[in-house]
């Protein structure tokens, strides 16, 4: 395996902007490495001084309440992905010559493993989870790591070359990289999100594209041929590196696609064949698009297909991702909490033959509930309706199934309950954020769980 991408040379003294998750993990590695290092936080001193002192940090020289100057007097800019890479500080640090680098972009220079990273506007998580499970059942040693939660630069350190390092990676983070070339690279789709970031479609899709920018003829990047607006990037890229399609069925070049139980797929050097994954235990057209994904980056790796079946078949999914909850009197619940776009939300109803009863609302984010409106005339029985976006949702789908407005996600359930038939679907696919009534996404699906689960034992529950 070609390593070239190891480069050792780290700066001897560095800032890191924001001590979340990532900041923390990129100041302990630098530390520990003897590197000086100078963090940099907006929220106030005493939070500050808590989460130093709380990852034996609390030595290491620090500012709270705003990004200052004092951060260019570093060599290099370590930034937290929720930092917009517009503010005038950072700004000043590239006219000033100083290198700005996301925390993967660390994490990549000191990794000897080679990297798989997937980005894309939903389906990250899932899809990454599907390459560790089917890395893991080829043998070999794969974290996933990366905005699924887990800092890369964690654990890729300890990582060997006959090691992989599996990332998944989002536009905040690939804002900022330089040299990160992964071996193999994904893009799932290319959808409206995080508009309140970038100014619009065109610079969400450019921080996106950024995956591929060093990307040669010993990469590949796996696309979806079915998303119009990688479809044409594809056609951009053909010269760089090798393509791989997914997604809608056999197209000319390499490609991976999804008939009748079965991934077929035809990549380099004549490599053709089908696995079957009829066992798989993840529901939806858009899993069997993301195993396809996992797939072929597996498969153009060298992984074996039996590995990658088995992988595939045995991953039993995330929590409140089309999380299976139970089953009671012959109704299916299902926890889909995550899902705060118009497409998740379509994707979920979509995957269910029988009437599903959707309960969905929350912090309205803008989602663009018409998009939905066909899916739920077609597969939905009634809509409850919960938090801030409840009255738009209720304007949109006027007419395209029943609406009952609820005041509570458990009220929600419990109409849900008592409306739903043998053989129905009772479904939470929010396509909102989850800040108007609960912490996250998390809580959200953890009160509906416990709310699902108390009507089993008869058990009255409150949010
Ligand atoms: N902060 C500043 N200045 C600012 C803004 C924030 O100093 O202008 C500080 C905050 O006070 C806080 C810290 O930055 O102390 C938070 O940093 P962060 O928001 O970058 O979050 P982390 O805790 O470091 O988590 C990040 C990712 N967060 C974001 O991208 C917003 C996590 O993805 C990721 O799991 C983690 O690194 C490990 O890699 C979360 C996410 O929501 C799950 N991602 C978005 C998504 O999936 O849609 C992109
Ligand atoms: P991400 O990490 O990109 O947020 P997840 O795998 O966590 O993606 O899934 C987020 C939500 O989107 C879940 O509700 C899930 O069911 C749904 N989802 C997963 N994959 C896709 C896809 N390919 N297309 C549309 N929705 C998807």
């Amino acid at each position: 395996m070609n390593n070239s991408h190891l480069y050792t040379d780290l700066p001897s003294s560095v800032a890191v902007l924001g001590a979340g998750t990532s900041g923390i993990a990129a100041t302990q590695y630098l530390v520990e490495r003897g590197i000086r290092v100078f963090i940099s936080d907006v929220c106030d001193r005493e939070s500050l001084d808590f989460r130093l002192a709380a990852n034996d940090l609390a030595a290491v020289p620090h500012e709270a309440g705003g990004h200052s100057d004092a951060i260019l007097r570093y060599e290099a800019i370590v930034v937290s992905p929720g930092i917009p890479t517009g503010i005038p500080v950072i700004e000043q640090a590239v006219k000033n010559g100083i290198p700005v680098w996301s925390e993967i972009e660390l994490a990549f220079r000191i990794c000897k493993a080679p990297v798989l990273a997937v980005t894309g506007s939903t389906g990250k998580s899932t899809t990454v989870c599907f390459l560790g499970s089917i890395l893991e059942h080829a043998g070999k040693r794969a974290p996933v790591v990366g905005n699924i939660g887990v800092p890369a630069i964690s654990s890729v350190a300890s990582l060997g070359r006959d090691d992989w390092a599996v990332i998944e990676v989002s536009s905040f983070q690939l804002e900022n990289i330089d040299r990160f070339k992964p071996r193999g690279a994904c893009v799932l789709n290319l959808l409206a999100n995080h508009l309140d970031r970038y100014k619009n479609m065109k610079e969400y899709g450019h921080a996106k594209k950024q995956i591929a920018k060093n990307l040669n003829g010993d990469n590949f990047l796996v696309l979806n041929a079915s998303d119009p607006l990688l479809e044409q990037w594809a056609g951009e890229l053909q010269h760089a590196t090798a393509i791989v399609r997914f997604g809608s069925g056999e197209v000319p070049g390499e490609c991976a696609w999804y008939e009748g139980g079965m991934i077929h797929y035809r990549l380099d050097r004549d490599m053709e064949g089908s696995i079957d994954i009829s066992g798989m235990a993840l529901v939806g057209a858009h899993n069997r698009r993301n195993a396809c994904a996992a797939a072929a980056m597996a498969l153009r790796i060298g992984v074996p297909p039996a590995a990658v079946e088995k992988g595939i078949c045995n991953f039993r999914g995330l929590p409140h991702r089309l999380e299976f909850v139970t089953e009671i009197g012959g109704v299916k619940f299902y926890n889909d909490s995550k899902a705060t776009t118009a497409e998740s939300v379509k994707s979920a109803i979509e995957a269910f033959a029988n009437p599903v009863h959707l309960i969905a609302g929350g912090k309205d984010k803008g989602c663009d509930f018409k998009s939905v409106r066909r899916a739920v005339e077609d597969r939905v029985n009634t809509v409850y309706c919960i938090g801030e976006a409840a009255a738009r949702i209720k304007q949109t789908w006027h007419g395209a199934a029943k609406i009952r407005m609820c005041e509570s996600l458990s009220e929600a359930v419990m109409k849900a309950h008592g409306a739903a038939h043998d053989n129905d679907i009772v479904l939470l696919s929010p396509g909102c954020s989850s800040f108007d009534m609960f912490d996250n996404f998390e809580h959200r699906g953890e009160i509906y769980k416990k709310s699902v689960l108390s009507l089993e034992s008869g058990k009255k529950n409150c949010d």
